[in-house]
């Protein structure tokens, strides 16, 4: 019996189904079918969030300038508060309230006698106390169970304080995953945001999306962006804003990062403005050196291409020797990779480039894309789960619509390799017998663990415990721990010397239990000790 089949098998055969969809092995290099973005099965400890941690912890919370207000529970706005590590800095155009966390803080009377009149108390003191041109109201599950208007209030208060005040069902219980709430918060930026600006285009300029500033990751991508000479219009949305997001519209070409989160948006912006999107990945050297010769062959400039290939070389100069010395360090090692939606993905060629090879590796709430590459998209069966969330159609802006170049230059760029709309998935760079799970849980992460034993596992909050008391060394993607940024060069090399650190201090291994050598409990039972 394989390794996954002895995982397997421990489940009741009604599990067993369903589970052995979504777990796979990499075989002879064909290309393999999963299933994604299914309902997680009740009782079972999966690593998921839910649809108001996609639309508010993920896409609109980081833009720093919009006051975030969460309609809800006070713990469904702590928890989204500081945790995931998406950093922003105000400056004296832009103020941040990042470091802010706003709620209605319902409680069972709201619950009963509906919240709206608390939401508009709240606009109103967010407004007088802090003055911004742009709220967000994000909902929470109890507001879509007991029907408050929460669109009607927002329509409301923009036309009384004069500012522009956006609405989101993203409702915990939508879908099956985060990644509802994705879709629900892009479709709401697009509708509304995107497109309202009147700033001049400039030249060589370029959108960043899906790009959460994690542990500042997006400072420096885009510290490399500018050292090359492109404007950096908008980021979505790591250090963004409502200010720059208007004025999307104007640049010249998306850069896709985290596919999952974002390519509603991208999809939608090519038809509506005509603006094109290529896939980049800015984690890893290797992946870093592609997505910056691509964005450069897209603009066709030969000073830009040569600048681009001068700024890659004395980067890579800067970290060479010290990330040789880590890759002897570390070559041979094995590791698991477990990420939401597309980090999984970023992270192998970097891994690989330190001599460690991935074995075990998912997503949480990836679709089959995501796995498999979009070609697989028209395939791809809608179920009730995925008809509940809205898909929007968006049409032509004749106003703004431009091309950058023509159809054939598109094509001579796709035949020249360059990723326009275009994104090939996990299985384009995973080793063949790695173990894929999709929406791992718990039980699979400790019995893979032992089967497997990886000497590194890259994951996240909910099973970094697992892993620790196993004896294994964990290093979060999600957060990085405390850790940063892991993107660009710069950040490659932070990468290295973490994993590094931690697989050379195997703490956790070396500590015990206290029950397992000493009685933690003393008592008598029928008068013996
Ligand atoms: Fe995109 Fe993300 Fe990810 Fe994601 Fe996330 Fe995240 Fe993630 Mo945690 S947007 S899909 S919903 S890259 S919070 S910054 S690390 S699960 S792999």
């Amino acid at each position: 019996m394989d390794s996954r089949d002895k995982v397997l098998d421990k489940y009741s055969s009604k599990i067993y189904k369903n589970r052995k969809e979504h777990v796979i092995e990499i075989e002879g290099g064909e290309p393999q079918v999963i299933a994604a973005d299914t309902r997680a099965i009740p009782g079972i400890m999966t690593n998921r969030g839910c649809c108001y941690a996609g639309c508010k912890g993920v896409v609109i919370g980081p833009l720093k300038d919009v006051v975030n207000i969460v309609h809800g529970p006070i713990g469904c706005a702590y928890y989204t508060w500081g945790t995931r590590r998406n950093k922003a800095k105000g400056d004296e155009n832009t103020k941040d309230f990042t470091q802010y966390s706003f709620s209605t803080d319902m409680q069972e009377t709201d619950i009963v006698f509906g919240g709206e009149k608390k939401l508009r108390q709240a606009i109103k003191e967010a407004v007088e106390i802090f003055n911004p041109e742009c709220i967000m109201i994000s909902s929470t599950c109890p507001v879509g169970l007991i029907g408050d208007d929460i669109h009607a209030v927002a329509a409301e208060s923009e036309k009384l304080y004069g500012i522009k005040v956006l609405a989101f069902s993203c409702e915990g219980y939508k879908g099956v995953s985060q990644s509802g709430g994705h879709h629900i918060a892009n479709n709401g930026l697009m509708k509304y945001i995107i497109g309202t600006g009147d700033a001049e285009p400039q030249k060589y300029s370029v959108n960043l999306l899906g790009e959460y500033n994690i542990g500042g990751d997006g400072w420096e991508v885009e510290r490399i962006l500018k050292r090359i000479g492109y404007n950096v219009v908008s980021v979505m949305t790591g250090d963004g804003s409502y200010d720059h997001l208007k004025n999307a519209h104007t640049a010249d070409l998306n850069l896709v990062q985290c596919h999952r989160s974002i390519n509603y948006i991208a999809e939608m912006m090519k038809t509506k403005y005509g603006m094109d999107w290529i896939k980049v990945n800015f984690i890893g050297v290797d992946g870093i050196k592609k997505s910056l010769m691509d964005i450069a062959l897209y603009f066709d400039d030969p000073e830009l291409l040569a600048r681009t290939e001068a700024v890659i070389a004395e980067e890579i100069g800067e970290i060479e020797e010290a990330m040789s010395y880590y890759k002897s360090k570390l070559d041979g090692k094995k590791a698991a990779v477990y990420v939401g939606g597309s980090r999984t993905h970023h992270y192998i060629n970097l891994l690989k480039s330190l001599g460690v090879e991935v074995i075990l590796a998912g997503y949480e709430f990836g679709h089959r894309d995501d796995y498999e590459g979009r070609d697989v998209i028209p395939t791809i069966k809608m179920d009730a789960d995925s008809k509940n969330i809205e898909s929007i159609t968006v049409t032509k802006d004749e106003a703004n619509y431009k091309t950058f170049h023509t159809p054939e230059k598109l094509e001579a760029l796709k035949a020249a390799g360059v990723p326009l709309e275009k994104y090939d998935g996990l299985w384009s760079d995973i080793s063949e017998g790695a173990i894929i799970t999709d929406d791992f849980n718990h039980f699979e992460t400790e019995e893979f663990l032992k089967l497997l034993k990886p000497d590194i596992f890259f994951s996240g909050i909910k099973d970094k415990f697992i892993i620790q008391k196993s004896g294994v060394p964990s290093r979060q993607l999600h957060s990085y721990d405390y850790s940063g940024p892991y993107a660009g060069f710069r950040g490659a090399l932070n990468f290295a010397k973490d994993i590094t650190m931690a697989t050379y201090t195997p703490v956790w291994n070396m500590v015990q239990a206290p029950w397992k050598s000493e009685p933690t409990l003393v008592g008598s039972l029928g008068g013996m000790e």
